[in-house]
């Protein structure tokens, strides 16, 4: 274990931890975030009602609609010039998430994800190739902190060059490979493709995460690029990944709950659910300094696991990420809202405001496929045009989104009307 004594920590000692750290954060929060102090006022709750873990259920939830509402520096408690990074939410245009961090923010994002590392076997010794995406998202910065910390050797190849990626990976011997669950299986089939034995690299452990994985696709993420894979778990919001992460066992995601404070709802009624009840979990940031959030509800469903794991860790597990309570669409680990793809669409002349979104994996990647409906003179053009009109569609999309999608014109009245909601996402990803 990277530090055996918060992951290995009794429970009344950690409930102890963590009532000091609640109790502190209040205090702080309360005299320096406006947001918060409003908040607590009209729920009737002063910092001297908050002493014990457990009157954390006091305190109101913090939504992802306020969080965004707060863009730029509604949530930072920190003075400015403590602040040394900045990272956003990946890929949505409009708003995004927007989390800051002290110099001790950054030192706990590294601990997280030096124990994320630890727990799958990564050490010193150790070639970690970094192909989360740097810059604004957490991936890169994330990882790099945690195997920085261990001392292992980073190699900051971010996202994307697929093949150079394969002949880094073989020059260089990596011995860790860190990426999204679906980019590292595109890896597998570029190295099939071009001659690329995976049998024969130096990899052994892969920790992937930032969308959502089956079983199934682990199961052929370990045959195909002969690594145990690790699931990772976090969000901007709270830090980045770090948050929660398999061990050895690969039975249910630690949190680092010294860190990092979980509670599952119901996400109806916001009332807390025992062990082993499905529910949206919420996180409170016990130590952050930049921008803690308390109770915040991440939309991500899942629940605890009971038991103990038989890697002697005390931190609690919650089972992997079963999906998200709202309608956003994680594709190729980018955010992406269907009211964005709408506000493109109705930007376009002739198209009707009928469309649907298609969701499925080809080639082990995620794919969108937006169809829309134009109206008849559109429709009654010929071929050469409607594939023109496709195209430009695509190219909006594109800088809008920043992924590619595949979009087809249907017909007039060829989506499906409904008096209710509409239902624009058919999600065919068996996951
Ligand atoms: O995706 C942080 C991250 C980077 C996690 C690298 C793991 C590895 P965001 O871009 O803010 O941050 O997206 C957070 O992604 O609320 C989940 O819905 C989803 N997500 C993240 N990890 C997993 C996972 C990063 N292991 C949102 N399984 C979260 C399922 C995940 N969904």
């Amino acid at each position: 274990m990277w530090n055996i004594k918060c992951e290995n920590m009794e429970h009344l000692e950690l409930k102890n931890l963590q009532s000091e750290r609640l109790s502190n954060l209040i205090e702080k929060l309360y005299r320096k975030v406006a947001f918060y102090r409003k908040k607590m006022d009209d729920a009737k709750v002063s910092p001297s009602d908050i002493k014990d873990i457990s009157d954390i259920r006091k305190l109101p939830f913090t939504s992802k609609q306020e969080v965004l509402d707060l863009y730029p520096y509604g949530l930072l408690c920190a003075d400015m010039k403590d602040v040394v990074e900045i990272h956003m939410s990946s890929g949505t245009t409009g708003r995004p998430v927007v989390g800051a961090y002290t110099a001790n923010d950054i030192e706990l994002w590294g601990e997280a994800m030096a124990r994320t590392l630890s727990m799958g076997g990564v050490n010193s010794e150790d070639i970690v190739q970094n192909a989360y995406g740097y810059g604004l998202f957490t991936g890169g910065m994330g990882a790099h902190y945690g195997a920085g910390k261990i001392g292992a050797t980073v190699i900051p190849i971010s996202g994307g060059n697929t093949k150079r990626q394969l002949t880094v990976m073989k020059d260089f011997k990596s011995t860790v490979l860190t990426c999204t669950p679906s980019y590292s299986l595109y890896l597998a089939e570029t190295a099939a493709e071009h001659g690329f034995k995976m049998k024969d690299m130096a990899l052994k452990a892969g920790f992937f995460g930032a969308e959502p994985w089956s079983e199934n696709m682990r199961r052929e993420i370990q045959e195909r690029l002969h690594v145990k894979a690790y699931d990772i778990y976090g969000l901007t919001e709270i830090i980045g990944p770090g948050v929660a992460s398999e061990c050895e066992a690969q039975d249910g995601l630690h949190i680092q709950e010294d860190l990092f404070y979980p509670e599952i709802i119901d996400p109806v009624t916001g009332e807390v659910l025992l062990d082993g009840e499905k529910g949206e979990l919420v996180i409170t940031t016990l130590t952050r300094e930049g921008t803690p959030i308390i109770r915040y509800r991440t939309r991500d469903i899942t629940y605890f696991l009971t038991g103990k794991c038989s890697c002697e860790r005390t931190l609690r597990r919650i089972h992997r990420l079963l999906g998200r309570n709202d309608d956003m669409l994680i594709i190729r680990g980018v955010n992406i809202f269907p009211s964005q793809i709408e506000h493109v669409l109705f930007n376009i002349e002739g198209v009707e405001p009928h469309y649907q979104l298609l969701v499925d994996r080809k080639a082990q990647l995620d794919y969108l496929e937006v169809q829309v409906e134009v109206n008849e003179s559109i429709f009654s053009d010929e071929i050469r045009k409607l594939e023109g009109l496709e195209k430009d569609i695509e190219k909006e999309l594109y800088s809008a989104l920043g992924i590619h999608t595949k979009v087809k014109l249907v017909e007039p009245k060829s989506i499906a009307r409904s008096e209710g909601k509409a239902k624009r996402i058919i999600d065919k990803r068996s996951i």
